[in-house]
């Protein structure tokens, strides 16, 4: 499964540029070709160092790294919560993916409009994350009037819902975005259910010129700092620039590092996003494949399967795990068998980052 990204910030901010930058980028990590689902949405290879490595001791294997799904969401301006602009289009947009990454326009160029008349990072932020909460009030509000009813009946459940929902919206009427708030292992399935836009992990994307960090992406850095997000610098023109004009992987990478940039924009970015979902990669060389997978950290190893194929979760016998520094370093799968390091893991094993996984089902 793809985890999905979308795009929001202000008009001229340099969403489409960014979303330009990874699918084209994505679509040079081979296997997958390019693929725009619609004019909007698009499907990007990640590049993972660790699958290449992997795949170079099953060379005649087909390389399949995972993909991330991005989303150009248009639309979102100033007052676009109460149907300005395009209105309440992007909503649902938004709430079909799992993370924001939330471009903000860190060059100034007197050639491009700014729908505010001029730079100013953090109102730029606030005009974004305002129309969020907005509407995140809105539908709590909402929400909250049905609870109340049944609360007012004694309904247990709907007393503990309005509890909740009163702290939400405490939260959102002052400005603050729920990912900020910390929740119980009992709140968690609801706050799941009521899925408020500001309670999705944010990544800042800083785009900057071609020259790199400046004063306004420091800024960016400070207000993701203060607000529980990620945030990264990215080049956004130069980059896409690069992915029309070097379809060729080694020269773009040379190209890069004449800009001190040692990783693409989609590297540091799914990096980044990754690390803000909490899931890590495991890899399986099955068939005439060798694949890379992610599942939230944590997952067990019979719904890690699941990912693969329901019957390993079901039918699930053991799951064989050669951790891959282990299996590198013995040069091949045999060696690492002879050696007697495959290990042999039961249904309450957690899946760690960089496992290598065998799953045997009945
Ligand atoms: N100078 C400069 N222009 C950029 C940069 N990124 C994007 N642009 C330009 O800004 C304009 C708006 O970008 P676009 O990606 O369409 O913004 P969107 O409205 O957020 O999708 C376009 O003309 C881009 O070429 C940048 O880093 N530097
Ligand atoms: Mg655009």
């Amino acid at each position: 499964m793809s985890r999905s990204f979308g795009l929001v910030g202000l008009p001229n901010a340099g969403k489409s540029t960014i979303f330009n930058a990874l699918t084209l980028a994505g679509a040079r990590v081979e296997a997958y070709p390019f693929c725009t689902i619609e004019p909007h949405h698009g499907v990007a290879s990640v590049p993972d160092e660790r699958l290449d490595r992997l795949h170079a001791l099953f060379p005649g294997k087909k390389k399949v790294p995972t993909t991330i799904e991005v989303v150009d969401i248009a639309g979102l301006v100033e007052g676009a919560s109460q149907g300005e602009g395009l209105g309440n289009q992007f909503l649902a947009e938004i709430r079909g993916v799992e993370a924001i990454l939330h471009v903000v326009r860190c060059f100034p160029d007197p050639d491009i409009a700014h729908p505010m008349g001029e730079l100013d990072v953090r109102r730029d932020i606030q005009v974004v994350e305002g129309e969020l909460l907005a509407k995140d009030r809105e539908t709590l509000e909402r929400r909250r009037e049905r609870t109340a009813k049944a609360a007012r009946t004694g309904d247990k459940p709907a007393q503990e819902e309005v509890a909740l929902l009163d702290r939400l919206l405490d939260a959102v009427r002052d400005g603050k975005a729920i990912r900020t708030l910390r929740f119980s292992a009992q709140e968690m399935p609801l706050l799941r259910e009521l899925a408020p836009l500001t309670s999705k992990p944010v990544l800042f994307v800083a785009n900057v010129d071609d020259a790199g960090e400046n004063d306004l992406s420091r800024a960016v850095a400070e207000v993701a700092r203060e607000s529980g997000a990620g945030w990264i610098i990215v080049r956004g023109k130069l980059e896409a620039e690069l992915g029309e004009a070097c379809p060729e992987e080694g020269e773009r990478q040379a190209f890069l590092q004449e800009y001190g940039l040692t990783e693409s924009a989609l590297v540091r970015l799914v990096r980044e996003a990754y690390r803000l979902l909490a899931v890590i990669t495991f890899y399986t060389v099955e068939g005439p494949e060798v694949r890379a997978w992610t599942v939230p950290a944590g997952t067990k190893a019979p719904d890690a399967g699941a990912a693969i194929h329901t019957d390993f979760r079901d039918r699930f016998v053991l799951a064989e795990v050669m951790p891959l520094a282990d299996l590198l370093a013995a040069g091949s799968e045999r060696a690492l068998r002879e050696a007697g390091r495959v290990h042999r893991a039961g249904r309450d094993y957690t899946v760690q980052d960089g496992d290598v996984i065998h799953f045997i089902s009945a």
